[in-house]
């Protein structure tokens, strides 16, 4: 018999300290009035119905669960642009808190589904009072338009449990591909809002000489 509330503790733990960590990543972008790649951070730990679930659904035996379901314990990280995300995933690289197992790039393949992300697994050290206890946490970082498809594509696989009806499956794809290209969007009017500003300081650095 697993003890849930037991089991679970390190992994609740781990999720609470991560968000103060990676929000605190953002802070200190508004702290340097720059552009920060990170828009917001939530965090959760699977519910025990749904670890459950995934065991059973990829026979993993109760005593391997903390090694094989990665996303017991799970962050996620919102960008604005697909550009942040690169620059997310190296400043989580560069950190000295924990370790990175293994990367995810739904970006660049895409799922059947149509689903985007990229997923950086890391191995965390929950600090306990009887010693330190590694645990694997799943980081996300997407989009917000690319969390927008996968909120409500996860909402309706609820609903259908993977069986979706077929004008409803396509009609996701559709609206893959309208993430897709609003995305998309959102970089050329970036870039251009960028270029017009390099503009705009060159003339005023013209003016000044
Ligand atoms: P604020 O002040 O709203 O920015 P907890 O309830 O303690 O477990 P938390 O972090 O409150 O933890 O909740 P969760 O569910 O992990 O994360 C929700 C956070 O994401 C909230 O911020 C929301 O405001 C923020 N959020 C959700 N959707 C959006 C969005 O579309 N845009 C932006 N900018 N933020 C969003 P906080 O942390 O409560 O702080
Ligand atoms: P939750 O908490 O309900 O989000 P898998 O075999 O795909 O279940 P794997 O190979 O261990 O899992 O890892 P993967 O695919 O890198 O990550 C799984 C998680 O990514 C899922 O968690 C989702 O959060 C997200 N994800 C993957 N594919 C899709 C998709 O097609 N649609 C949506 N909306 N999300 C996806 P869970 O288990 O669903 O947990």
């Amino acid at each position: 018999m697993v003890n849930w509330d037991d089991f679970l503790a390190p992994y609740k733990q781990a999720v609470e300290e991560l968000k103060v960590k990676l929000k605190g990543m953002r802070t200190q972008f508004e702290r340097e009035n720059t552009h920060s790649p990170i828009e917001f951070v939530t965090g959760r730990v699977k519910p025990v119905a749904s670890i459950l679930d995934k065991a059973a659904s990829k026979n993993i035996p109760l005593e391997r669960i903390d090694q094989e379901i990665q996303d017991i314990a799970g962050l996620r990280m919102m960008c604005q642009f697909v550009d942040d995300i690169m620059k997310v995933v190296q400043l989580l690289r560069q950190r000295n808190d924990f370790e990175i197992v293994e990367e995810r790039d739904y970006i660049s393949h895409k799922k059947a589904s149509g689903y985007r992300s990229y997923h950086v697994v890391i191995r965390y050290p929950v600090q306990t009072i009887h010693g330190e206890k590694k645990i694997l946490v799943e980081i996300q970082i997407r989009t917000l338009a690319m969390n927008f498809w996968a909120t409500i594509e996860h909402s309706l696989n609820y609903k259908y449990k993977g069986q979706f009806p077929e004008d409803i499956r396509l009609r996701l794809k559709r609206a893959a591909e309208a993430a897709f290209l609003l995305d998309e969007e959102m970089s050329k009017i970036r870039f251009e809002i960028q270029e017009a500003q390099r503009v705009f300081l060159r003339k005023l650095e013209g003016q000044e000489e």
